[in-house]
Parts: C-alpha cells; sequence; structure tokens
C-alpha cells in the first residue's frame, strides 16, 4: 500500500471514530423489506476516478423489528462484486477488512460510511459519475433482499466527512 494511500486511510479512520452518528433517514429514498423491519436509507457511492478499479457505497441500516438481524452480502451490477467490508488499525495501520455478516440489533442502527463499515464495489465496469445512480441489494439473514437506489456524489451528502478522506479507495491498494 503507497504511504499517501496509507495516510489517507488512517485519517478516514480517525475522523470516523470522532465523529457521531447524524444520519437522519430520508423516507423517501428509504428502502425496507417484506416485512418492513429493515430499513435502508441515505445510501450514496462516491464518484470515482477514470483510474479507479473499486468504489465504494455507504448507507445507514436501521433495524425497526423486535429481532436483531444480519446483513449477509451485497450484489450490484456496476461492479464484478460487492463485498462487505470495514476499516480497522493493524499495527497502527488503518488497512480494510472483509466482514463476513453485519448485526443489526433490534431498534439498532448500523452506518456505513467513509472510514468505516463500506460496501467495496471491486472491479468496477465504468467509473462512477457524480449525477449517475445505481442499484445496490443488500441480503438480510430475516429480512431477506433489501434493493436501494445509490446515487453518486462527491462526498458525502449527508455532511459527516471531512477533507481528506476522498479517494482512499481510487489507489486500487488493498489490504485485507
Ligand atoms: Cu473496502
Amino acid at each position: 500500500m503507497p504511504k499517501k494511500l496509507r495516510l489517507a486511510c488512517m485519517l478516514a479512520a480517525v475522523v470516523a471514530g470522532s465523529s457521531p452518528l447524524v444520519a437522519q433517514a430520508d423516507e423517501s429514498a428509504a428502502g425496507a423489506g417484506p416485512g418492513g423491519t429493515i430499513e435502508v436509507s441515505d445510501a450514496w457511492a462516491r464518484s470515482t476516478s477514470p483510474a479507479a478499479r473499486n468504489g465504494a457505497a455507504y448507507m445507514t441500516v436501521s433495524n425497526h423489528g423486535a429481532a436483531s438481524d444480519r446483513l449477509l452480502s451485497a450484489a450490484t451490477e456496476v461492479a464484478e462484486r460487492a463485498e462487505l467490508h470495514e476499516h480497522l488499525m493493524q499495527d497502527g495501520v488503518a488497512v480494510m477488512r472483509q466482514v463476513t455478516a453485519v448485526e443489526v440489533e433490534s431498534g439498532g442502527e448500523v452506518s456505513f460510511r467513509p472510514g468505516g463499515l463500506h460496501v467495496m464495489l471491486m472491479s468496477l465496469d465504468a467509473p462512477l459519475s457524480v449525477g449517475d445512480s445505481f442499484e445496490v441489494t443488500l441480503s438480510f439473514a430475516e429480512a431477506g433482499a433489501i434493493t436501494v437506489e445509490v446515487p453518486v456524489h462527491r462526498s458525502d451528502p449527508h455532511g459527516h466527512e471531512h477533507e481528506g478522506e476522498a479517494d482512499s479507495h481510487d489507489a486500487g491498494g488493498h489490504s485485507h
């Protein structure tokens, strides 16, 4: 991993660790499962440079049900495959790691955002441009498949992001 990318990741992790969860549910853009217990809101993806092979999508997952649920996988048509990733510190360096599932407790909310959990879009078919949108299908153990529309923005449209996090995925460097 190039040094520049490593620094960007580290900064992103620090910022994510200190910023509060401020995502607000946007009913108009929300996707819900069959039982309506799982709600996916505030979905967005960061625009990518022409040289970028991978992208990332973010969203907020809320569980309005009485039981916990687990997000098991993600799928999209704009990339070869989508993986659930998280950033974490390893020997003082921020790295990305694939996670097998994301638990969403009853009454709880999990935010996917820069520097934290994200849906990694591996091997994009084409760069993601501002103004584009595409679909991501999230598969939950209980709620089943939920498809949401993901608009492409240059940076976080919901505001909890800071300069310096941009393009942390663009160099294609990926540690697991
Ligand atoms: Cu990733």
